[in-house]
């Protein structure tokens, strides 16, 4: 059988779009691919171009996936479409039986972006939230003409007053309250589903595909000390565990963007959150 053709549109450090390179190179998919410099980063301010409104997505944002001429969006029901194909590997993503799948979803749409959840609310919401540590830095690096373009294009409301504000002020620095309390209880509910030596659901599957990715930004965030402490045996050796699949290299090590960036921002290497987050999850435990 052979494969559809496959175009995504993506940027390279975004939660979203991690997982759907991630999901590729799990099934061994060929695909072709745009890389999108987002408003929020650039001043090219792509994914809020009058042609990607137009023509690949009218909400701004990516990952987008084109199967042959059909536009799919949104990350989560993008991997899912994946999971249908097959590619040089044998491998299935999610388990065909309809309780397990049901299990499965709840995992999934806890551990990403998901439209209509409040951020802070799961562990998913509560990425990009800690993310404003970077976003707004750069955010602050654009210039007003470019900010003025994200004021009159951008579809999205809620993200374009996020924007617009820490670029005049901040944002960053409010976040705690936010964030913690999902963080945390997200954390915990992991520890205690995980077993010492398999994957969420046994099989590797889109839950684990997901959680790479939160992980693997938390260490961009140098948030991660928080994955290796004594009270979380069993995330510390899943994480060593997903570190090791080709497909961490391939979908997210080799797009790693604004290194720079991050170490001057964390430039000893310490985020501030860790250590109140540590805190937290000691004393819920
Ligand atoms: N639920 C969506 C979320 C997509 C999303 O929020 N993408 C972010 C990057 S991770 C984006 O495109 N941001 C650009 C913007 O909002 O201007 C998905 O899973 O694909």
């Amino acid at each position: 059988m052979t494969q559809p053709k496959l175009m995504l549109y993506h940027a390279n450090w975004s939660l979203c779009s991690q997982m759907v390179r991630v999901a590729l190179y799990e099934k061994g998919l060929e695909f072709d691919h745009v890389p999108i410099k987002l408003c929020d980063h650039y001043e090219e301010a792509e994914n809020i171009s009058k042609d990607f409104l137009k023509n690949i997505n009218p909400t701004g944002v990516v990952p987008v996936l084109k199967i042959n001429d059909e536009i799919v969006r949104d990350s989560a029901y993008i991997i899912e479409r994946l999971d249908e194909l097959q590619g040089t590997n044998n491998i299935n993503l999610w388990p065909n039986e309809e309780s397990e799948r049901e299990r499965l979803r709840n995992w999934v749409y806890d551990t990403t972006i998901t439209e209509g959840v409040p951020m802070g609310k799961t562990l998913g919401m509560t990425i990009p939230l800690f993310s404003l540590g970077l976003i707004e830095n750069l955010i602050k690096s654009l210039s007003f003409k470019a900010i003025w373009n994200i004021i009159l294009r951008h579809p999205r409301r809620e993200r374009k007053i996020g924007f617009v504000t820490m670029y005049f002020t901040s944002l960053k620095d409010r976040i705690g309250p936010l964030a913690y309390k999902g963080f945390v209880e997200g954390i915990l509910e992991l520890e205690k589903n995980l077993s010492s030596d398999e994957y969420l659901f046994g099989d590797f599957s889109h839950a684990d595909i997901n959680l790479m990715c939160c992980f693997y930004r938390l260490q961009d965030l140098r948030l991660d000390p928080i994955l290796e402490m004594p009270e979380l045996p069993r995330i510390n050796s899943y994480w060593q565990k997903l570190k090791n699949r080709e497909s961490y290299t391939k979908g997210i090590l080799e797009f790693k963007d604004h290194e720079e960036k991050l170490d001057e921002i964390f430039f000893n290497g310490i985020n501030p959150h860790t250590k109140n987050l540590k805190e937290k999850i000691k004393q819920n435990i």
